[in-house]
């Protein structure tokens, strides 16, 4: 059941300026955060959003081919289906003007607030508010702060030696310079996960040529992308209980067929492992790359990744696979150790970069500075600031609630979906706290949680042998979450208030 949020926070008897709550960030999660308030019957909150326009990751991420790689009829809000995607994939504009359709759907916009970067929060203990310093001076004081900033925004581009010298341009995949023109030009793509397959095949077709720096293969599924026709967009509008069947059947496929890979000793390893082999042995001409491409780790434990174009993008005569170390960058181009090392560098002229490097998630997470109770900050909780109680609450940040927080990550399914059962929990919290309450998370329930999740963890496949960004450079998980979906549900489905210590203020 929706909680009403009107009973808990009551229109009369309002003096000061305090918010009720103060929402981070105005992608899927903030904006979903903004519906669901103002659906349980709030005002006064407010979303702040760093840039200067709303969509998070979906307005960030404008390099050509971005696109989900989840379908987009599970990768938007149950709340709001949209029986109009052009296609089973939708590409970046589609999905931000999906989120901006929303925005106006709802009636939210008039609580965003853009160009509002939270730089720092500090709990007040006595009077129970956030205050939360903003880039420039302003000051926001909330009862609750619910963060919805994500993950995936700090471009993480490798100190390489002579980065700086470089004469060309350069660009992260997630700063996309739309000036830039690559026709003719020879680019240096740096990576070869999820944001390169997606970049390469598009400047394959302008560029003079494209050179791609893997140092880690990827299992690359096929994605089955196709337009839907005018017919079935058609159907979608008329039935909505055949657009909401049809995101059941994706929901289910994942959990049945792709969540099973998670497991260290999933049955279905060796055949979906076998079926990407096979086809980069009959999608790639030249036998020697095919060798490269073939990675020596358990499918599953980096991302797999899905695209119908990469390694057919890769028998173009204007692309070339660099498997040898990245040794300097000079102004010229890229310099790597030679042949297996052995040889000498080899410098490949370049006239751009693209680093396709990932994100800083660390650095991210602790871009605002935040003070909880008796003046604890995120930097002095060492390991115990990358937990939290189901990614939500944490004991020391009391009425602080994450969105996509630690150990969320249900990688094989949408994480839309992941961000409205979230917030099906943090609205329960605020139904039992409302104005006159704090909630404090109990350090032993948040102690037992983790210790829970770190022990399913150890059983995953993200540990069985691969580095990837799931995991910080000890080898801890802190990002993904190892049940599937339909966990993550039950985790979220319901609030045990005598987790908490309930104080009235
Ligand atoms: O970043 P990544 P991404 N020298 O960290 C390489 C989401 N996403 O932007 O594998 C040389 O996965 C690195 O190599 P290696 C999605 O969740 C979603 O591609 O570490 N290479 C790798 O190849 C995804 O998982 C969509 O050996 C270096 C690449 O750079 C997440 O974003 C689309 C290097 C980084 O891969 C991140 O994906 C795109 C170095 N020093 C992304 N450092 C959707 O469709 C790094 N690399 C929703």
């Amino acid at each position: 059941m929706r909680p009403n949020l009107a009973k808990s926070f009551p229109d009369k008897d309002i003096e000061d300026d305090v918010l009720d709550v103060l929402v981070i960030g105005a992608g899927f999660a903030g904006i979903c955060a903004a519906i669901k308030l103002k659906e349980a019957g709030l005002t006064r909150f407010k979303v702040a959003e760093k840039a200067q326009a709303i969509g998070g990751t979906w307005q960030s991420n404008i390099y050509p081919g971005a696109a989900c790689d989840v379908p987009s009829h599970f990768y938007c809000y149950s709340f709001f289906p949209n029986p109009n995607w052009s296609r089973k994939f939708a590409p970046q504009k589609e999905i931000l003007s999906y989120i901006e359709s929303a925005v106006e759907h709802f009636g939210v916009g008039e609580y965003i607030q853009l160009g509002t970067k939270v730089r720092a929060l500090h709990f007040d203990e006595i009077a129970g508010t956030w205050t939360a310093e903003i880039d420039g001076g302003e000051r926001l004081r909330a009862r609750y702060v619910i963060n919805g900033m994500g993950g995936l925004h700090r471009p993480s581009v490798p100190n390489f030696k002579g980065k700086g010298s470089f004469k060309g341009q350069s660009m992260h995949s997630a700063q996309w310079d739309e000036r830039v023109d690559f026709a003719g030009k020879t680019v240096a793509v740096i990576g070869s996960a999820a944001s390169a397959i997606q970049i390469i095949p598009e400047l394959q077709k302008t560029a003079g040529q494209v050179d791609i720096y893997q140092r880690t293969p990827n299992y690359i599924a096929p994605r089955y992308d196709r337009a839907f026709t005018a017919e079935e967009k058609a159907r979608f509008a008329r039935w909505p209980w055949l657009a909401r069947f049809y995101r059941w059947l994706i929901y289910k496929r994942l959990e049945l067929l792709v969540y099973p890979l998670t497991k260290q000793n999933s049955p279905f390893s060796a055949k979906a492992s076998k079926g990407i082999k096979d086809w980069i042995n009959t999608a790639v001409k030249d036998e020697a790359l095919r060798a490269r491409l073939i990675p020596d780790y358990r499918i599953g434990c980096k991302r797999i990744l899905l695209s119908d174009k990469f390694y057919e993008t890769l028998n173009k005569g204007n692309v070339r696979v660099i498997t040898d170390p990245i040794r300097a960058i000079t102004p010229d181009g890229i310099e790597t150790d030679g042949q297996a090392g052995a040889g000498s560098p080899t410098l490949n002229r370049a006239d751009v970069i693209v680093y396709a490097t990932g994100f800083d998630l660390e650095g991210h997470m602790r871009s605002i500075k935040v003070t909880g109770r008796g003046g604890v900050t995120l930097e002095g909780l060492g390991d115990a600031a990358e937990a939290a109680f189901k990614g939500t609450a944490h004991p020391d940040f009391p009425n602080y609630y994450l969105i996509t927080g630690p150990n969320t990550g249900v990688g094989t399914s949408s994480v839309v979906y992941m961000i409205e059962l979230q917030l099906g929990y943090i609205l329960k919290l605020l139904a039992a706290g409302g104005r006159g309450k704090l909630l404090r998370l109990r350090g032993e329930v948040m102690r037992a949680y983790n210790a829970r999740i770190q022990d399913e963890l150890s059983r995953s496949v993200w540990v069985s042998g691969c580095k990837s960004w799931y995991q910080r450079e000890d080898g801890k998980i802190v990002t993904l979450y190892p049940g599937n979906a339909k966990q993550f549900a039950k985790e979220h489905a319901r609030l045990d208030l005598k987790n908490y210590e309930v104080t009235v203020l």
